[in-house]
């Protein structure tokens, strides 16, 4: 009998109001029940919030730097726990175990990033314009933070959000997606080991159109992070603007990695197989568009089809396995229809375009690596997110040709451009219209102690990772201080 787990508020592990539950399965053998986990409604989320408030009244009177302590030490127990964390992520998410042990390894880099910038959260002191008189800046807390966060990086991107809001001495409520619930309650787990005060930290599972949704509307709630989809960013975006709540979106990609006619063809091949399929596609930065110059095109297109029709699909948790199953049955239907909509839109499919059935993946939702030649910008396969195994190759004449097409779908993350021309590598950085360039590198892999984030449709204007982030998590509080004794009006007295 598989396990019926809890929510943590005010304390507590309880059971949701609701009295209903959610199943989570191993996507790669959906036979396997790792526990039952909370659906909860608006009456757990507003016990959360209650809690959460308690919690911010005592967390933000602890120094900063003692809050980035209890950071260090949920660093140091992801340290200790890597293994099984990775092994406990894949059951219930399906990637692979290097993948897996490298979400870890994110958390871990924010942790420790998050416990140093305890003793930093910079101000400014900035010189006045009058006689004695002293003019400052610093950074406060704002007070009870709701994060929603994704599947596809269950440990990682709860991180991004949750370390940061923590050190800046917010309380939170944590919603992890409903497809993996396990990781999130694993991390509150931690974040209690390591000497958080538990009122800090409400862990609240369930749906998003459920427990998302009344976090999002609670007049308690001061801001929201999201990672997820653009039309569910939309919504949220709503809402918050009517409740003047501030708000960080993560959202879609549709990432494009460009080869030239000079490029090192061989790293470009590792780098489209590592970016299209790793993750099984299911990355906000996977590479979902491959823009190739016309006079590589045949030969690098026949390479990769080879390369990407060897890539062993299976459980992730076997050594050998490359490519995992897809979340969920959804998911999978999702990229079915795409690939019915790319066949109608008539681009050639030159590789997978199915699902795999039979033996080993019978019971899990497995779909083959899928590549589609002939594609042109418009078609829908080249500027919608699909968020699976699904590469969509367009043909260029010119590196000008290129960037127009890299830009003109509505998302901006990440891009790539595999080059040997130093100077065409310039250009790219600042042509290509994405919140992320790599050069010679794929459309993932993103570092922890940078900013990350996207332009146009894929977010908002703010950044996880990196320095950023803790501008969004902090408000700036100005200070002046007059020590002249006599009234100096700003803007009339100055210079005398
Ligand atoms: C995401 O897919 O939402 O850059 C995050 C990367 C990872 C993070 C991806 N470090 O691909």
């Amino acid at each position: 009998m598989a396990k019926t787990f809890k929510n943590f508020i005010g304390g507590k592990w309880v059971a949701p109001s609701t009295g209903s539950y959610v199943q989570n399965r191993n996507p790669a053998d959906t036979n396997d029940l790792i526990g039952r986990f909370p659906d909860s409604g608006k009456k757990d989320v507003a016990e959360a919030v209650k809690a959460a408030a308690a919690g911010f009244a005592r967390w933000r009177a602890t120094p900063a730097p003692a809050r980035g302590d209890v950071l260090k030490r949920v660093g140091d127990l992801m340290v200790a726990h890597k293994e099984a964390l990775a092994q406990e992520m894949t059951r219930e998410m399906g990637k692979v175990l290097a993948e897996t042990r490298g979400d870890v390894q994110e958390g871990i880099d924010t942790a420790y990033y998050a416990a140093s910038e305890g003793r930093r959260l910079f101000g400014h002191t900035v010189p006045s314009e009058l006689h004695r008189k002293f003019a400052m800046s610093y950074r406060r807390p704002i007070g009870v933070a709701g994060l929603i966060t994704p599947f596809n990086f269950p440990m990682a991107i709860p991180t991004w959000k949750m370390f940061p809001a923590l050190v800046c001495g917010n309380a939170v409520i944590f919603k992890p997606s409903e497809d993996v619930p396990a990781t999130g309650h694993r991390l509150v787990e931690l974040l209690l080991e390591a000497g958080l005060p538990p009122e800090v930290i409400q862990l609240v599972h369930g749906r998003g159109e459920t427990a998302g949704q009344a976090l999002v509307s609670h007049a308690g709630v001061s801001l929201i992070s999201f990672t997820g989809s653009t039309a569910t960013g939309s919504k949220i975006g709503e809402m918050c603007g009517r409740m003047h709540k501030r708000l960080s979106l993560e959202m879609g990609g549709k990432n494009a990695q460009i080869v030239m006619d000079d490029a090192d063809l061989d790293l470009a091949l590792d780098g489209v197989l590592w970016g299209a399929f790793g993750t099984t596609g299911q990355r906000c930065t996977a590479t979902s568009r491959l823009i190739l110059h016309q006079k590589i095109h045949d030969r690098f297109l026949q390479r990769l089809a080879d390369a990407a029709g060897k890539l062993r699909l299976g459980d992730g948790r076997q050594p050998r396995t490359e490519v995992g199953p897809l979340i969920h049955e959804a998911a999978r239907e999702k990229v079915e229809r795409y690939v019915e909509i790319g066949q109608g839109e008539g681009a050639e499919l030159v590789l997978g375009g199915k699902r795999a059935t039979g033996g080993k993946y019978a019971d899990g939702w497995f779909y083959r690596p899928t590549i589609f030649a002939g594609v042109t910008p418009k078609m829908r396969i080249a500027t919608e997110e699909i968020f699976g195994p699904v590469l969509s190759v367009l043909r260029v004449r010119s590196f000008d040709e290129a960037v127009r097409v890299n830009n003109g779908v509505p998302y901006g993350l990440s891009s790539a451009l595999y080059t040997r021309d130093v100077h065409l590598a310039f250009r790219a950085m600042e042509e290509l219209d994405n919140g992320i360039t790599y050069v010679n590198a794929p459309t993932i892999g993103a570092e922890a102690h940078l900013p990350f984030g996207g332009v146009k449709q894929t977010g908002n204007g703010h950044r996880e990772g990196g320095w950023e982030v803790y501008e969004f998590y902090s408000e700036t509080k100005v200070c002046y201080v007059d020590y002249s004794g006599v009234l100096q009006r700003a803007q009339i007295d100055n210079y005398d």
